[in-house]
């Protein structure tokens, strides 16, 4: 009999197990040594029954909202029951909860001043906003807040960070980077803290708002000649509508090709689909970004 140890799967199996691409899988491999399979005389590489349950593991948690850094720290310190325990709340985040439950506008804006100002831009967003979407994203869920709720605290956020985005003084001549959510997609906050990101690391950023068509993100594409895009999807609706939608991006993207290419989000990652992109490049997180021209400032 064969045991687990001796049964080894090809990569093929292995994205049809996990609903990872092949791609996904080795790159999981290389850049973050998740698992590391043996190789054929062949030169293909062979996945036990253990990696196809780390890679499962680390797929789950990052369904589960959580970043890829974040995944992996779970997943090696052992941290990873299911469901995920979560990070108590700071006082920041829950004073933002009890003003965003009564739609106290004014206190939310007031809130989110002080936080920023205590903190500084990058902490705010990774310490505060991201856990706070993340918990009004729980509070709906779990139908302690109604979409009304939902609705007035996320706007106030969307609002807040659009004006920081509006008010950043970068030096004349900073490359471009254009931020679209994908047609359908209407989360685009998700999208406005990865385009803070990016300013913080020097780079011009133009957003276009929620849904945009296909035929205007390549407009903006022609018309901005971006370096970089940023195709944003925080759930898989965009590729509900349309079966298509990845390919007819590649095809964007082939026809542009003085602009990189890349595109993240959850809805990327949840949606199992099997295709090996081109031209343009799956980015886990905005350390993706910047690594592949290696233009981070700091
Ligand atoms: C705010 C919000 C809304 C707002 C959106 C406001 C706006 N203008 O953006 C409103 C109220 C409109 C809304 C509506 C809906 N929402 Co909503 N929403 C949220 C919420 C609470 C926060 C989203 C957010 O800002 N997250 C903040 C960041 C930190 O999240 P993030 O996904 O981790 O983003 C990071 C990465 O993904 C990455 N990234 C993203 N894109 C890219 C691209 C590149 C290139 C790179 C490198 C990285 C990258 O960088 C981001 C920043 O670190 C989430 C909960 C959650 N956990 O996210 C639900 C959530 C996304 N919504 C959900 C749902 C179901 C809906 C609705 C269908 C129903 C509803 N709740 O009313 C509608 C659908 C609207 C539509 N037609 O599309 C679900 C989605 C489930 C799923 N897996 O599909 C969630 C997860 C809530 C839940 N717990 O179930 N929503």
């Amino acid at each position: 009999m064969k045991t687990n140890q001796e049964h080894r799967l090809l990569v093929k199996e292995v994205s049809e197990l996990t609903g990872l691409s092949p791609q996904v899988i080795r790159k999981w491999e290389q850049r973050y040594g998740l698992i590391c399979p043996k190789r054929h005389r062949n030169g293909y590489r062979l996945y036990t029954c253990e990696d196809v349950g780390t890679l499962m593991k680390v797929c789950r948690l990052r369904d589960q909202g959580h970043s890829m850094k974040e995944a992996l720290h779970l997943f090696h310190s052992h941290q990873a029951p299911n469901p995920i325990p979560k990070m108590p709340l700071s006082e920041d985040v829950l004073a933002l909860l009890e003003k965003g439950a009564i739609y106290d506008e004014a206190g939310l804006l007031l809130l989110l001043k002080q936080a920023l100002h205590r903190y500084g831009l990058e902490k705010f967003l990774s310490a505060t906003v991201q856990p706070l979407m993340r918990e009004i994203g729980d509070l709906w869920a779990s139908g302690k807040w109604d979409e009304s709720q939902e609705t007035i605290t996320s706007l106030a956020i969307r609002d807040f960070l659009v004006q920081i985005r509006r008010n950043f003084d970068l030096a004349e001549g900073s490359p471009l980077m254009l931020g679209c959510c994908l047609p359908h997609e209407t989360h685009e906050i998700p999208l406005h803290i990865i385009l803070l990101q990016a300013m913080m690391h020097g780079w011009q950023t133009i957003a276009a708002g929620p849904s945009p068509k296909l035929s205007s993100i390549e407009y903006l594409v022609q018309r901005l000649q971006p370096q970089k895009i940023l195709l944003s999807a925080t759930t898989a609706t965009p590729f509900q509508h349309n079966l298509h939608l990845f390919e007819q991006l590649e095809d964007i993207a082939e026809r542009n090709e003085s602009t990189a290419f890349f595109i993240g989000g959850s809805g990327v990652f949840n949606h199992k689909i099997y295709f090996k992109p081109n031209r343009i490049q799956i980015a886990y997180s905005m350390a993706d970004v910047f690594e592949e021209s290696r233009d981070e400032i700091d």
